[in-house]
Formats: structure tokens, sequence, C-alpha cells
């Protein structure tokens, strides 16, 4: 097949795998009427109660299966490898379709089939050492059945698979204490309880709110049973009984923190974003700003209305409604259909469809009655990994790329332990690597001695991954969150200067920004003042774009072209873009001798 066909079959494909997810979504919503009360005539309803599902995908995870009554050795065979192929594609995870055909139509199976088919699927797995979970299963009206299952096999080089989602909203919405409640198995009394786990600091714990970068993990089991704190007592017994990880990064909600809030996002390379949104205040203004900065960062979002206990279902009907506008118009670049989740039938084509940025889910609950809190962990616990196979088999590929957000000093030793996530490559203990920039650009060899993820020592880390990394021939004070550590084979440069293509998402009405404009900027670990040194027009107003040159201001930086970026100086002058141009320093000081 030559490059031109396979390119436009990549085109047709994607094409029809939007329009699928069009169709699909746009069978899940119906009319929103405002006037009306009832707000359960208003939830979306489930694909499942529909006629059928889209056509079986080919890549992917998903598979559909209209009955495995019996298969002989020969198929069982090929089943098996197909299943191995399916997990593949998912990372670990897998969902099959029990009486579902190819096309999608729901034809159902009878319940001896239904139970011969399950008893062959576990067979299946049972071979590839996979576990099997029945998520949901239903009786079609012919008194038929259709039945989804999860199988997760974790990879051979993974100890169990993990996602990171970022928690945001404003203050006092409660994201505190629905991770406390989550990871702890514990609901809140109303006045504080639950999040008293996630408080670093004394000021925290005194005033109830949330000013640094907490992360607290969840584990799912083979069986989708949550582990937390209430079943085990330390972080490490909690990986060592999951198949499946979730770490929270807990943010801050109020202004004040913002700049702390966006170098949480940006610097830990979430995942997801859980937008909780506070039922009796609605939407407002930090629920809008922390939206917009989690779509620009290409982090798919979901919305978790919180203190449901406290509000008239009438009431949640009008945040959803304020909420269908966010996800419309929050971002000019993306619009995403609400959908309404509140049935365990629903979730997994949703985690589906948000993986695709076509649909925002939205959950509604409450920690103190803890009502939908278990339809939320068992979304978590299906939710797949963002990457595809194949972009995280790239990923791994591609010369390190590791970004330190986080330094510790081993005070008895003095030796340098830093945090951060591995953008891309792989790293292996003792590996030699190069750290920098430094003041000057220049990069230092380090040798990094140990690896350590969720506090247990390991190997290896692969791209995507979080560890923190001893580097003991590196004096602590030469490092700064910020720096990276790249493969000792590159060249890399660093820089004081790049240009950007950005949008001023919000202003004063009245004024604009112009050369000279100084503000802070926030690209993947890296936080400085940079000020704006060129730009294609004479002033730039709210909403529109222009492409511009950016100078750091205290020190040079280690940015590559294409990565995204969020700046910030007040309420009132925040946007956000992309590098398209690095401006190596060398290349600069050639300028200026020129
Ligand atoms: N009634 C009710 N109160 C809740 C619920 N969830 C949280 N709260 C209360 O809301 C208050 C604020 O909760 P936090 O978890 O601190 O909110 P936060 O979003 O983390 O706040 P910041 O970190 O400061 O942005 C606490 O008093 C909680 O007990 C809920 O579902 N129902
Ligand atoms: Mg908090």
């Amino acid at each position: 097949m030559s490059n031109q066909d396979s390119i436009s079959n990549k085109d047709k494909k994607s094409e029809y795998n939007s329009n699928t997810v069009n169709k699909r979504v746009a069978s899940l919503f119906g009319p929103m009427d405002d006037d009306d009360d009832d707000v359960n005539e208003k939830i979306p309803r489930s694909p499942f109660v529909l006629t059928g599902l889209p056509p079986e995908p080919e890549e992917g995870n998903i598979e559909y299966k209209l009955k495995l009554v019996d298969p002989n050795p020969y198929r069982l065979e090929h089943l098996i490898t197909q299943m191995n192929w399916r997990l593949q594609e998912g990372q670990g995870e897998a969902l099959y379709e029990i009486g579902v055909e190819d096309c999608g139509t729901l034809s159902g199976v009878s319940n001896e089939e239904l139970q011969a088919s399950l008893g062959t699927l576990k067979k299946m797995a049972d071979r590839l050492g996979a576990s099997i979970t029945i998520l949901f299963q239903r009786k079609l009206e012919n008194e038929r059945h259709i039945v989804e299952v999860l199988v997760r096999k974790v990879p051979d080089d993974q100890h169990f698979i993990d996602l990171r989602v970022a928690v945001l909203g404003t203050v006092d919405s409660g994201k505190s204490s629905l991770v406390g409640v989550c990871t702890h198995g514990e609901l809140d009394n109303g006045r504080g309880r639950a999040r008293l786990n996630l408080f670093r600091y004394l000021h925290e714990i005194q005033t109830g709110r949330t000013s640094s970068i907490t992360h607290e993990i969840l584990g799912f089991d083979d069986l989708g049973k949550s582990i937390d704190y209430g079943r085990c007592r330390t972080a490490n017994e909690i990986c060592d009984q999951s198949t499946k990880i979730i770490t929270f990064t807990d943010l801050a909600g109020h202004t004040k923190y913002m700049k702390t809030t966006i170098f949480g996002l940006s610097s830990h390379a979430a995942d997801f974003a859980m937008l909780i949104v506070d039922a009796p205040s609605s939407v407002v203004d930090t629920t809008h700003e922390h939206f917009s900065y989690a779509t620009t960062l290409d982090v798919p979002v979901f919305v978790v209305i919180n203190k449901i206990d406290l509000c008239s279902k009438t009431s949640i009907q009008q945040t959803i409604g304020c909420l269908t506008y966010l996800l419309r118009h929050g971002n000019s670049s993306i619009q995403l259909q609400p959908c309404v989740i509140e049935k365990d039938d629903d979730l997994v084509k949703a985690a589906d469809m948000l993986v695709e940025r076509r649909i925002c889910p939205i959950f509604s609950v409450s920690c103190v009655t803890g009502e939908n809190i278990d339809l939320l962990k068992k979304f978590l616990n299906i939710l797949p990994p963002r990457l595809s196979s194949k972009e995280q088999e790239r990923l791994s590929q591609s010369p390190v790329e590791y970004r330190i957000d986080a330094i510790y000093i081993n005070n008895s030793s003095g030796t340098a332990i830093v945090g951060g996530i591995l953008r891309s490559g792989i790293i292996r203990e003792n590996e030699s690597l190069l750290v920098g920039p430094l003041l000057d650009g220049t990069f230092l060899p380090a040798k990094v001695s140990t690896i350590h993820r969720y506090r247990v020592p390991r190997r290896m880390v692969r791209a995507g991954q979080a560890a923190t990394l001893c580097l003991p021939h590196v004096e602590g004070s030469q490092l700064r969150k910020g720096m990276v550590l790249v493969s000792s084979t590159s060249k890399p440069e660093a820089c004081f200067e790049f240009v950007a293509e950005i949008c001023l998402s919000m202003h004063h009405t009245n004024t604009s920004i112009r050369k000279g404009f100084e503000t802070t900027v926030q690209i993947e670990n890296i936080r400085q003042t940079a000020l704006i040194i060129d730009m294609d027009k004479e002033e730039l107003h709210a909403d529109k774009e222009a492409t511009v040159t950016f100078r750091f201001r205290n020190r040079c930086e280690y940015v590559l072209e294409g990565s995204r970026l969020i700046f910030r100086s007040s309420n009132q002058t925040k946007g956000s873009g992309r590098v398209i141009k690095v401006l190596p320093q060398q290349k600069q000081q050639d300028t200026t001798t020129s």
C-alpha cells in the first residue's frame, strides 16, 4: 500500500470514527428544556438502551462477540491470540461485548449461551494470565442477554496499570474531600473531616484550604474492587494488591494559589482532569478558567457535581445547563457534548468517548451521603490509557526527556533525589544522562543510581510514568524544578527566547497587551517570568491571536517546539498557546554579534 493510500485510509478511518462517535453522541442527548423540572427526563439514555452499537472497530481494545460457545481447539487458539492483541491495543485492558454482532446489532444470547460464553472467556483469559470482570449485564426485550466484560492483564514490564487524574475546581467545591472519600473509604461529615488526610501544612489544616499539590492513590484489584487506605495501611500495600492505580493530584481552588494549580496541572502531565463543580454555587469563573487550562493542555475532562445533598434536582439540572454552555463555548478550539452518567451501563461508552475528546461525562455525587461515589469509582476503574499503544510505543522509543518537578535532598547523605515525569524514552538503573540547563545553558553528566515508583525500587521507568530518581553525583544546590534529564548522547540546547502562537483568553475589555508585556509563563514543568519582545501586530485584544517572541527574564530553559503554554499575570490577563520555534542560545548570540 502506498503512503498516499495509507494516509487517505487513515483519514477515512478517523472521519469514520468521529462520525460514528458523533452518531453515538447524537443518540445520547435529548433536547434540553429549561422549564422542565423533572431531571430524570433529561438524563441522556444509555447507548445500550438503543438498538445497537456502531460496527466493531478494527483497531483498539474493544471486541464484539455474538457468543463463544464450545470453540474447537483451533478456534480457541485463535480467540486467545486475538484477546492478547486486544489487550496490547488497550495497554493491558480489553473490553468484550458478548451478544453483539460485528455490525453492532444487539442480538443477545440465551442464558445457557451466556454462561458457556463467559466460561470460554475465562478459559481464554486464564491462558494469558488475565482476569475478567463483568461490568454489566442486561436482558433485552427478546429475553436474551448482552454482557460487557473487562479483561485485564498488567503488561509484563509493569506492576500495575496507572493513570494520573488532576483534580480541579473552585475553592471549597470539595476536591480534597472527594479525593479523601475515594482513597480512604470513609464519608465526609460536611465539616471537613474527609480532607484532613490530604493536607500537608499546618496552615492548610487551620484554614481548611489547599495551597499545595498533593498526590493520593486509589487502587483496583482484578475484580474491580477498590483498594484504599480503609483496607491498607501504606501506599506499598495498595500497590501490592492492585492491578490498576489512579493517582489523584489534588490542586488548590483559590485564585490566590492559581500559579501552583497551573504548575501542578502542566508539570504532572495528567492523563485526565476531574473538574469538581460545587452544586450550591454552580459554575463559576474558576470553573471556566480551570476547564480552559485543562483543554489547552489537551487533557480530557470529566465533571463531578459535588454536594448534591445540599441541592434540589431542579438546581442540579440548572447546573448541567451551565455546564453544557461551558463545554460548548469554554474553549473555542473544542466543543464537547455533556453526557450525564447515572447508571453502570453508561460507563464504558462514556470512558471510550472521553478519550476521543467528543464528550464530557458528568457525575453528580455527595461526599456526605456517598450517593454515586461507587459509580464514580467504577468509572475510574475502567478509564482507559489516554495514549494508544502505538503512541505509547513511539514515545518509549524516543530519546529520554524526564522533566523535574520536585527536588529532595537526603539530609544525612546530602544526596539529590528528583521527582518528575518521564515524557519520552526509557530510563534504567545506573544509566548515565545529562541534567540541566544550568545558568550558563550547559548540561551536567548525571548517573541515575536508583529508581523508585510509588516508593518501591524499580529497575526502569517508561515514557508516561512518574518516578523519583537518585542522582548521587549531582549537588542538590545545582538542581531546580524546571530542569530536564536527557540522553547522554543528545545535544540539548537551552534557550532564552522562543516564538509562540498565543491567544489572549480574557482581558479587561478596554485594554490590550503589546510588546514589552511581562507575564508568568508555564510550559510543561517550566514556570518563569517572560517578556514579549516581539509581536506580529501592534496590540492584542481579548479572544484574538498573535505570534509573539517571548524572552525569559532570569535564566534559559529547555523548551521543545510544539509544547503548549499557559500565561497569566493577573485575574484579568491570561492566555494560552503553543511554542512554534525555539531560538537556541547560541543562535541568539550569533544574531546579536552579527
Ligand atoms: N454537604 C456537603 N459538604 C461537603 C461535601 N463535600 C465536601 N463538603 C464540605 O465542603 C467543604 C470544603 O471541602 P474541601 O474538600 O476543603 O474543598 P476544596 O475544593 O478542596 O477546597 P480548596 O482546596 O480550598 O480549593 C468542607 O467543609 C467539606 O466537608 C458534600 O458532598 N456535601
Ligand atoms: Mg482542597
